[in-house]
């Protein structure tokens, strides 16, 4: 860490990313990033490979959609990315800055910048930017402070998953001393969809498919079935959590398929470790929250493909 902190002093200017497909907390913690750094007078830019989702809209603002041209930067951040893969078509930014520096959570990180800060057991990456914030003796705004909150909460369910350790909920009570509505944030994240989405959800409900006497459920849906309750197919963000929320899952999944690629969430209520079914497929991630991009030509050859990765811990 105290080389990365090294680094962030003399920063004049940083190119920050997130992973592709950003979440509340790959966008939390780079909106954080880029404040901490602009208050301590270097220059930051976010660069997004796609618009966020619906559900993240209230982050929107003072981040770009790259858009191919050249950059000129110093240095280059990455933030909650476990590997070059999750960069997409932003990797020129991280081959032109002269550092590269890998701040992450993810179980399967491959370390692949010049500097890393890599930690299994945070719950959040804005956990680890808790962390590193604090070393640096940086003061932080209450912009940045509530976008932390916000990484946080995201990554954790609102406190509520099990990757939420006592230094998480330290953590998130130190950003809650600073000035920020902590309740309106844990609504816009959890507790506000769309008539659309609600309605979605109902359908999505009763389409799940049960395996194992119960203990693996999925959930299954593509661009038509999203275009009918005029949603994006990456606004299906929750899906997982249809069939996650079942009495008697052990293990949720949900299957997308959209862009000609169909991609798979992987979740554990227990003790089944789905990082490793997922990494079977080419994927990673957490023993309770994994994903991966199912080579199948539909999604009911996908399924298949699931069910049978499950076979011999389920069955
Ligand atoms: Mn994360």
């Amino acid at each position: 860490m105290e080389r990365i902190i090294e680094i962030l002093r003399s920063a004049k200017s940083a190119a920050i990313i997130p992973h592709i497909s950003a979440d509340g907390d790959a966008v939390g913690s780079c909106k954080a990033m880029a404040e901490m750094l602009r208050s301590m007078g270097a220059d930051a830019a976010v660069y997004l490979e796609e618009p966020l989702e619906q559900r993240l809209s209230f982050l929107d603002g003072g981040m770009e959609l790259y858009n191919g041209s050249d950059t000129e930067h110093d240095v280059c951040i990455v933030l909650d990315c476990g590997d070059e893969g999750r960069i997409g078509s932003r990797m020129p930014i991280v081959s032109r800055a002269e550092k590269v520096i890998n701040i992450d959570h993810h179980r399967t990180n491959t370390y692949f910048g010049d500097e890393n800060y890599v930690d299994a057991d945070a719950s959040a990456t804005g956990e680890l930017l808790v962390r590193l914030f604090k070393a640096m003796g940086a003061e932080l705004t209450d912009k940045a402070a509530e976008y932390l909150y916000t990484a946080i909460c995201s990554d954790t369910g609102c406190f509520a998953y099990s990757n939420t350790s006592p230094a998480t909920m330290r953590a998130a009570a130190e950003l809650m001393e600073h000035a920020f509505d902590h309740a309106e944030i844990a609504r816009l994240l959890f507790d506000c969809v769309s008539i659309n989405t609600a309605l979605m959800r109902a359908e999505l409900t009763s389409r799940i498919h049960s395996y194992y006497g119960g203990k693996l459920r999925i959930v299954t849906a593509d661009e038509e079935f999203a275009a009918k309750y005029g949603v994006e197919p990456n606004d299906i963000q929750g899906l997982v959590d249809i069939p996650r929320s079942i009495e008697g899952t052990e293990v949720a999944v949900s299957i997308k398929q959209m862009e000609g690629k169909i991609k798979a969430s992987l979740r554990s209520n227990g003790s089944a470790d789905v990082a490793s079914a997922a990494q079977e497929l080419g994927g990673g991630g957490h023993t309770r929250a994994a994903g991966c991009t199912v080579d199948a030509p539909d999604l009911e050859t996908a399924e298949s493909i699931i069910v049978r990765a499950f076979e011999r811990s389920l069955s």
